[in-house]
């Protein structure tokens, strides 16, 4: 897929949520996934690309989206919002599910073109930040590092956040690093032009 233009990013809905591999679509559309911590913004992310209010269900309260969600675009191709990680009231048994559940598919999907690793811009990564970066690396996953929140750092931190985060994840620079906000939607066209590019 060559030109966003081809692509009616309005033309948007909820396809279906899916606990394991037995209820993902069974056709050959290419999905781009959503991973980050609980409460990063992967799901506002997805509203804000698809110019949408609240499509993918955003929430302050962490841990809100539980199942792999996944989204219709035109026709064309997918997101997939997966669950946040790292969420603390969660219990050990849930945090297994979880585990199991997003490697399943990160996995095996043949459908997944590339994974929009959500990062806060404002903080250091956490290890699960870095953990997942080293997942997808592992399995040469292709993976777009989205720093989140940027309308909550001001400009003059800017270069040096980016440092920080690129050094504590071991970042490759082949890589995308996209500074991102929900709110002033600064890093909109970048993310949207990347993701095509991986289609
Ligand atoms: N200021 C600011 N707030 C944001 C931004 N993105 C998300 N938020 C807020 O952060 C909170 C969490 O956002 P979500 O999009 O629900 O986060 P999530 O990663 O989907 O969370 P889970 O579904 O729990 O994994 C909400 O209150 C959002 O309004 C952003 O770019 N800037
Ligand atoms: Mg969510």
């Amino acid at each position: 897929m060559a030109q966003e233009q081809e692509l009616n990013t309005h033309n948007a809905s909820i396809l279906l949520s899916a606990a394991n591999q037995s209820h993902y679509p069974q056709d050959d559309l290419p999905e781009v996934a959503l991973a980050g911590r609980s409460n990063v913004g992967k799901s506002s992310f997805i509203n804000t690309l698809l110019g949408r209010k609240n499509l993918a269900r955003t929430s302050s309260k962490p841990g809100k989206t539980q199942l792999l969600n996944f989204f219709n675009i035109d026709d064309k191709l997918r997101f997939v919002d997966v669950p946040g990680y790292g969420y603390a009231k969660v219990s050990k048994k849930e945090r297994a599910r979880w585990g199991k559940m997003i490697e399943e598919y990160l996995v095996s999907r043949d459908n997944l073109r590339v994974v929009v690793s959500l990062v806060d811009f404002r903080h250091d990564p956490s290890q699960d930040d870095v953990q997942m970066y080293e997942f997808l690396k592992y399995y040469e996953i292709p993976v777009i590092i989205v720093a989140t929140k940027a309308d909550k750092v001001s400009r003059g931190q800017w270069n040096k956040q980016e440092s920080a985060i690129k050094k504590k994840l071991n970042f490759e620079k082949t890589d995308a690093f996209i500074i991102f906000s929900s709110v002033t939607r600064e890093g909109l066209d970048r993310s949207w032009d990347t993701i095509l590019d991986y289609l």
